[in-house]
């Protein structure tokens, strides 16, 4: 849990502008106070990542030589590893007495951000059936959508008034905001109407952790002049 400030810089995050995983990431490092050196991979796909991970995907970490990729794996590292109470996040990722709650909640918000990504992705990479619909007829874009919309309203019942822990700021509502954020910089997705989430959303995009991290414009999104 210790870290002293006048350790070297050893840890390095490796991103890409917009992704909302990685921003999870890059704000938590913020929010702990953790040095650290951000790279930024150009354009999409990132450029250099196979030479980082198997998965092809940011965030990568490297701290004291250890390579973790996997948003979630290195929330839970740095949680454990640098935890603090002494800025605005809560050093714990779960609250003991609530602990499979939380862990249910962030789960939900690491599935809300996957099918937003997926939706985003097929729709600006053009995807459109050309062949037989094997299943079910299904359009895979339309149904990452749906399951998102799902997703929002069960977190809108979960949360309280004051975020997802009375008192806190967790871990879920920084994870929230930067799912929500992307979409308000890249393309506009139904998830206002739900008074919850967006004091949340408010409340996240306001902190310096996100204001530092918030994604460059893009030209490829409709909402024009950065990448996923
Ligand atoms: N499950 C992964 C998902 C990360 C992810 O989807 N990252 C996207 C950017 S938001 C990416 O790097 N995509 C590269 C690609 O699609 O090849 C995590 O939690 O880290």
């Amino acid at each position: 849990m210790d870290r002293a400030a006048a350790e070297p810089v050893t840890l390095t995050v490796w991103y890409i502008d917009g992704s909302p995983f990685a921003r999870i990431i890059r704000a938590t490092l913020i929010e702990f106070g953790i040095e650290h050196r951000a790279v930024e991979l150009a354009s999409y796909p990132p450029a250099g990542i196979a030479d980082l991970t198997p998965a092809w995907q940011v965030p990568v970490i490297e701290d004291n030589g250890r390579r973790l990729f996997g948003s979630s794996l290195i929330r839970d590292y740095l949680h454990q590893t640098y935890g603090t109470d002494a800025g605005g996040i809560s050093a714990r990722l779960t609250r003991a007495e609530h602990h499979w709650q939380d862990a249910q909640v962030l789960t939900a918000v690491e599935t809300l951000t996957a099918s937003l990504v997926h939706n985003f992705h097929a729709r600006w990479a053009g995807v459109r059936q050309a062949g037989e619909n094997r299943l079910g007829g299904v359009d895979i874009a339309e149904r990452e959508m749906a399951r998102a919309v799902s997703l929002l309203d069960w977190l809108e019942d979960q949360a309280g008034g004051d975020g997802f822990w009375p008192g806190a700021l967790a871990p879920t509502d920084m994870a929230l905001a930067a799912a929500i954020l992307w979409t308000e910089a890249r393309e506009e997705i139904p998830w206002r109407g739900r008074p919850r989430l967006e004091r949340i959303v408010a409340r996240l995009d306001a902190r310096d952790s996100f204001r530092k991290t918030a994604p460059q414009p893009w030209p490829g999104s409709p909402k024009g002049g950065a990448q996923a």
